[in-house]
């Protein structure tokens, strides 16, 4: 970033995002100020990242999924979010098509980067899930999804494949795309 004492967002980060995402201009400019404003370092931290992630989930611990959802979007790995990895974090969660949701997903369950998900991985991630899951919420639950464990069985199933396979990208898209539960699964939808 040459110029980010300037306080502008550089020209290569504008037209790169500008490519990557449906985001205008104005826009890419206004969330700059406000990432400024909050973040004047222009890096936000793994520690950062999950105070303001447990800021959402006060009736639960949000902090393993956050360390998830921070590796996701931490796409250089070198442990900070910049703008640019923040935008376009914001443009796959927020107002993508599903599939580049879906894309973010699978990054997310592939816990070791290696282009492939496997069951271990999505226990992991339900586990994490679980966490987020106020206790009052947890009561509720239908008995073949009530533990991390049920639920990662019961996702497994719809990829239709053995316990030591590995699900790839277009797979996960496919198998979450043509099950609703199986989109419901992947991800905690905050009740209230
Ligand atoms: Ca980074
Ligand atoms: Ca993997």
């Amino acid at each position: 970033m040459g110029n980010s004492k300037s306080g502008a967002v550089s020209k290569e980060i504008l037209e790169d995002l500008k490519l990557n995402t449906k985001f205008s201009e104005t826009e890419i400019a206004q969330w700059y100020e406000n990432f400024k404003r909050q973040c004047p370092t222009g890096r936000i931290s793994k520690e950062e990242f999950q105070n303001i992630y447990s800021k959402f989930f006060p009736d639960s611990d949000a902090d393993t999924y956050a360390q998830h959802v921070f590796r996701s979007f931490d796409t250089n790995d070198d442990g900070t979010l910049d703008f640019k990895e923040y935008i376009i974090a914001l443009h796959m969660t927020s107002t993508g098509k599903t599939t580049r949701k879906l894309e973010w997903a699978f990054s997310l369950f592939d816990v070791d980067k290696n282009g492939y998900i496997t069951k271990a991985e999505v226990k992991e991630i339900c586990t994490a899930i679980f966490k987020l899951i106020p206790k009052d919420e947890l009561s509720a639950l239908p008995s073949d999804e009530n533990s991390a464990e049920k639920r990662a069985d019961k996702l497994w199933k719809f990829f239709e494949k053995g316990d030591n396979d590995r699900v790839a990208e277009g797979e996960f898209i496919k198998g979450v795309m043509e099950n609703e539960v199986a989109l419901r699964l992947i991800q905690y939808q905050p009740l209230k």
